[in-house]
């Protein structure tokens, strides 16, 4: 298919533009509009009743596990480092939904629960991980943030900010050397996204017209630090600009919205039109890991996002106008919620590592 020609916003610098920065609101928690660059289209996703419930429960699988997890470190049964993925659920949920497991590849950083649950990897697996087992998917050693699934398509848990952003552009061009017809979804954050190496990727990746997206997962904050206050552009959709990759801005509390945003993204990339940036306005709930105790921001802030734009209760609501009863979802509820105990009983039941597993899956030959 032709490339369609993709919008070089002249870079022309008005008066206007050099005066000093005016002062910027603070993290916005409403709904946007949904803004682009290059033509593409965001529509919201017309799911059937049986897709919105499948979205429901995953979303909800994914927070439920996300708690326990913050149960399971705070009784000291999850060591080091733990970053929850609670309130970002639909962008997760609403990205992989559209991949085709087993052709598409995954990359995420160190925030991967979600990604690994969404990318239908076994919760026990993970959970057993995370507290160190001998039968989690890393055998125990490497923990929450450095877990693998390569027969999923799940590349990474990575603990360097914007390594992956990297390496999924490598995996994206392995997908254009094999033609194998996949496409890469490299996932990363705000603050990832003021990192160098990122912009050497867009640059490799619309240069070679590699079949990737990259997701900037904006929740607002770099560990303590706002995306206001770090980013000169913080319309994070316009980071490609000077590379001609288009980009899309998504409201990423609404699953349906990401959703019909990836399908479109994925067609232009699927084509053969090379790299797309999607930005997904999202929000943290919790500290940037479980041992930050968030004083950079309001309660009121934290509770405002919850209170009007939480993903699962706007799906729940849809889910109810559209007739579905609430003993159902509580019933789907009470599902998630026994899947996750039983992960925790599975990686509690678990041991842990034998010491000789100290000398294995380690290089020691020359490479
Ligand atoms: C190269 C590098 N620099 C700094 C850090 C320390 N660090 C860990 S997480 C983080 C913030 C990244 O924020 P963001 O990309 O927005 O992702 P989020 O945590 O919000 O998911 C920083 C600076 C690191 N791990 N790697
Ligand atoms: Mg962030």
């Amino acid at each position: 298919m032709a490339k369609a020609p993709r919008k070089s916003p002249a870079a022309k610098k008005t008066a206007a533009m050099r005066k000093a920065p005016t002062k910027k609101k603070p993290a916005a928690s409403k709904a946007e509009p949904a803004k682009t660059t290059g033509g593409l289209k965001t529509p919201i996703y017309k799911a059937s009743k049986a897709e919105k419930m499948e979205f429901y429960e995953q979303m909800l699988l994914i927070r439920r596990f996300e708690e326990k997890a913050g149960q399971l470190y705070g009784l000291g049964l999850i060591g080091g480092f733990c970053h929850l993925y609670i309130g970002q659920e639909a962008v997760v949920t609403g990205l992989q939904s559209a991949i085709s497991p087993g052709k598409d590849s995954v990359i995420t950083g160190y925030r991967d629960h979600g990604h690994m649950l969404a990318c239908g990897i076994d919760p026990n697996v993970v959970m057993a991980e995370l507290t160190g087992r001998s039968t989690g998917i890393s055998k125990g050693k490497g923990g929450s943030m450095h877990m693998f699934s390569v027969e999923h398509g799940f590349y990474g848990g990575h603990g360097i900010v914007g390594a992956q952003v990297s390496l999924g552009t490598g995996l994206a061009f392995a997908h254009k050397y094999k033609e194998d017809g996949g496409v890469c979804l490299a996932y990363f954050g705000d603050g990832a996204s003021n990192q160098g190496q990122v912009y050497e990727s867009f640059n490799m990746a619309e240069l070679w017209q590699l079949p990737v997206i990259f997701v900037i997962e904006n929740n607002q904050y770099a560990m303590g630090t706002s995306v206001n206050r770090s980013s000169a552009e913080n319309q994070l959709y316009r980071r490609g600009e000077s590379f001609r990759i288009p980009g899309m801005q998504v409201d990423g509390m609404d699953v349906l919205a990401v959703r019909g945003a990836v399908e479109e993204a994925l067609k232009d990339v699927r084509s053969g039109g090379g790299p797309v940036i999607m930005e997904l306005k999202t929000y943290r709930y919790r500290g940037h890991s479980m041992s930050d105790p968030a004083k950079y921001r309001s309660r009121d802030e934290v509770k405002d996002v919850r209170e009007k734009s939480d993903p699962i209760e706007r799906l729940k609501a849809t889910l109810i106008k559209d007739g579905v009863k609430e003993e159902d979802l509580k019933a789907l509820d009470k599902k998630v919620r026994k899947i996750v105990a039983d992960s925790a009983d599975f990686a509690e039941e678990s041991p842990e590592p034998e010491l000789s597993e100290l000398y294995t899956d380690i290089l020691v030959e020359q490479y």
